[in-house]
């Protein structure tokens, strides 16, 4: 509605709206070479008051012009002084300088890079920096990842096992996890965006697999996709169960049920994280489990000559009652989140996260029926999900 796109200069990101593109889109692009850059170098705060300047900026509902920089960036929350002259400079040239530096400054690639492996943050990029580490063919020789005769990176031979009608089974019960190693093996696919059509296929192929584990299951594709990214990097699905009484136990364990009935598919083949429900509060609620999930790497079944890509598959399992909290928390983006949760503890003595909200002083706990639900006990105005780019 109107209200929200004139709530441009709103302190918190959750109360503004951000489309995925906006009007000063190339220069948000650019703050976001010197917020990856501090963020890098390990310098949080400087690098969180870029994402409160870029967040402001992609909220910004007109083009940015030298005529009418100065009387609007004054207006502007979040956009400290070093900020606006780095904004006041791209406005006046069409480039930051420092930016421009970074492009092609080594330290900033290399670190860039590491950061793309699944699993490597800017503290480990870092250390691999400083052991002499320059590029990705550097840390595959390092993680000791076997190459083909292309001299390409590849997955370590696993010896399959097939039954008499030749489907695959795995060799062991464990699921390969996903090392550091295994997704420099697979960098090349993983690094590949994955278009709407084949986020909905992987979609729709768990979910069918799901039902024979477990019938009335719902779901809900989060992440980028929700957003309207035309592509995304990984596929993130919430699921719960319709049956409002019982889904809480229903779907209990199912998670790890269902990771491994895709993996003896073939259609998940390493997990990095398969956890058991977590409670939402700090204060012991028995009846309060909300959310299991699995990290992990999926790959559709090969399509005639077409090869398929392996992808990044997340899968996340909450209570009904922690369902609409979850597809929250899951949409995005991660400034959205993070401000969601700062307002909802700062303006209203709320704890939220993904796996519920409650209220602080007595820690009773909401059930919200529908995503806009979760709005309104928030008091914040519903903002559609393709304008929660912040
Ligand atoms: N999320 C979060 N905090 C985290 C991890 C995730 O708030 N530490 C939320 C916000 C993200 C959403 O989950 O938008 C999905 O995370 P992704 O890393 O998958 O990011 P996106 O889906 O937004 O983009 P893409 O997957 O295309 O990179
Ligand atoms: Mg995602």
């Amino acid at each position: 509605s109107q209200r929200i796109l004139d709530n441009y200069k709103a302190w918190y990101a959750c109360q503004r709206a951000s489309p995925l593109v906006c009007p000063n889109q190339a220069l948000a692009t650019e703050l976001g070479i010197l917020r990856t850059h501090r963020d890098l170098e390990g310098k949080d705060v400087n690098a969180l008051s870029y994402d409160r300047a870029i967040a402001i900026i992609k909220a910004f509902p007109r083009e940015l012009t030298p005529e009418n920089i100065d009387k609007e960036l004054v207006q502007l929350p979040h956009v400290g002084e070093k900020i606006q002259s780095k904004i006041r400079e791209f406005i006046r040239s069409g480039v930051i300088e420092e930016a421009q530096y970074l492009r092609r400054d080594e330290r900033f690639q290399s670190l860039k890079a590491f950061t793309t492996i699944h699993g490597v943050g800017a503290s480990t990029a870092r250390t691999l920096y400083s052991i002499g580490l320059r590029t990705l063919e550097d840390m595959e020789r390092y993680y000791d990842v076997p190459v083909d005769d292309y001299g390409n990176p590849k997955l370590e031979e696993e010896e399959p096992i097939f039954t008499p009608n030749g489907r695959r089974v795995p060799r062991t019960a464990k699921l390969p996890d996903l090392s550091i190693k295994t997704a420099l093996a697979l960098r090349h696919e993983l690094a590949v965006p994955i278009p709407r059509d084949e986020v909905e296929e992987m979609h729709a192929i768990v979910m069918a697999e799901l039902d024979q584990l477990q019938p009335g299951c719902i779901s809900t594709i989060v992440g980028g996709h929700r957003r309207g990214k035309p592509e995304s990097n990984d596929v993130d699905i919430v699921i719960g169960h319709s049956d409002i009484q019982n889904g809480g136990e229903l779907i209990k364990g199912l998670c790890k049920r269902l990771v491994h009935r895709l993996y003896e598919r073939g259609l998940v083949t390493h997990v990095t994280h398969l956890s058991g429900f977590h409670a939402h509060n700090a204060l012991r609620t028995t009846h309060w489990d909300s959310l299991e999930k699995a990290l992990c790497v999926f790959v559709l079944p090969e399509d005639g000559q077409q090869k398929r890509l392996h992808r990044r598959l997340d899968l996340i399992f909450a209570a009904p009652e922690a369902y609409w909290t979850a597809v929250v928390g899951w949409t995005g983006s991660k400034m959205f989140e993070r401000d969601l949760r700062l307002w909802a503890k700062k303006e209203k003595g709320m704890k939220f996260d993904s796996s519920g909200m409650t209220r602080r002083h007595d820690s009773q706990l909401y059930f919200p029926r529908s995503e806009k639900q979760v709005f309104d006990l928030l008091g914040l105005e519903w903002i559609d999900p393709t304008l929660r780019n912040v």
